[in-house]
């Protein structure tokens, strides 16, 4: 892989989920060493430290089906401007989480610069829940439940709106896999959306390494970025206990590392959120090394 170079941006937010320790993610992360793994593979490493977002005791829930909803526009719109301009310098932009409404600013910021370019889009999420509720299907109201609905333009206008259009990616150009955990309201939506969909039981028959690469021959013939969008409770959690919402029956150690390795030979993917490590659910630190681990498989590192 060529040497990139890597502009890591912390997005410390624990607004948009149910349980509390994710805003220190972005630390968790750093303490895992994962800037000085991907020096290692050659890559250029600077920090941009983190977007300022203001913690749950400043603040009150105005409404309970999108809580903390101003505060989560406001910052989504930070991010979404500083990963636009670590692309426009050339640079692979990793957004450490933070709970996974990140995914809001993020994929935001990376769709104006492909807009700007030219460039069409292609998001490749990867979680154990869907994420697609919306106002008016989510269960619990927390808005981490609802950035790749956001993404293809469904839900609360302020959300869909960061960065002044939407959608900022088309359903045809979207692949979700590793979900395990879905609400009625995703399955709907799911049901009649062109997306390319995999659940579990398709990666326990197919295997990861079919269904990576299927993603990657659509990918190849009609976007021109990906961007990849992790989410550790993707993971089975007895890798990765450290997140909110872990559900049985996840990826195993070499399914999610296989993946990344088929990603970074793939050469397509030139951004990637890491969401969900909550160091107060954790053992040692354990969620945050595991996903320092990966993103240094999605960048080049190799067995051999
Ligand atoms: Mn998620």
């Amino acid at each position: 892989m060529e040497n990139k170079h890597v502009r890591l941006i912390g997005f410390p937010c624990d607004l948009g989920a149910g349980r509390r320790g994710v805003d220190m993610g972005p630390s968790a992360l750093r303490i895992a060493g994962i800037a000085s793994m991907l020096e290692a593979l050659g890559h250029r490493v600077s920090d941009d430290g983190d977007i300022p977002v203001r913690g749950q005791e400043v603040q009150r829930i105005a409404n309970p089906k999108l809580k903390y909803l101003p505060e989560i526009v406001r910052a989504s719109r930070l991010l979404a401007a500083r990963v636009a301009n670590a692309l426009a310098d050339g640079a692979f932009p990793i957004v450490l989480g933070g709970d996974h409404s990140l995914g809001i600013g993020s994929v935001a910021g990376v769709s104006m610069h492909c807009r700007q370019q030219g460039k069409r889009l292609g998001l490749l999420w990867i979680d154990a829940h869907a994420d697609m509720n919306t106002p008016e299907t989510t269960p619990s109201g927390n808005i981490h439940g609802m950035p790749l609905a956001v993404a293809m333009g469904m839900g609360n206008y302020r959300l869909t709106n960061v960065g002044g259009f939407s959608p900022k990616v088309a359903p045809e150009h979207v692949a979700l896999i590793g979900i395990r955990s879905v609400d009625p309201g995703e399955r709907e939506l799911i049901a009649r959306l062109p997306m390319m969909v995999y659940a579990m039981p398709e990666i326990d028959k197919r295997g990861i390494h079919t269904i990576i690469e299927e993603v990657l021959e659509r990918f190849r013939r009609t976007v021109d970025h990906v961007h990849v969008s992790f989410d550790l409770d993707s993971v089975d959690p007895s890798l990765a206990p450290g997140v909110g919402t872990p559900v049985s029956g996840g990826l195993t150690f070499r399914e999610a590392h296989l993946a990344m390795e088929i990603l970074a030979d793939s050469q397509m993917v030139g951004s990637l959120d890491v969401a969900e490590v909550n160091p107060i659910l954790d053992v040692r630190n354990t969620t945050a090394q595991f996903a320092a681990e990966i993103v240094a498989s999605l960048l080049g590192k190799r067995i051999l």
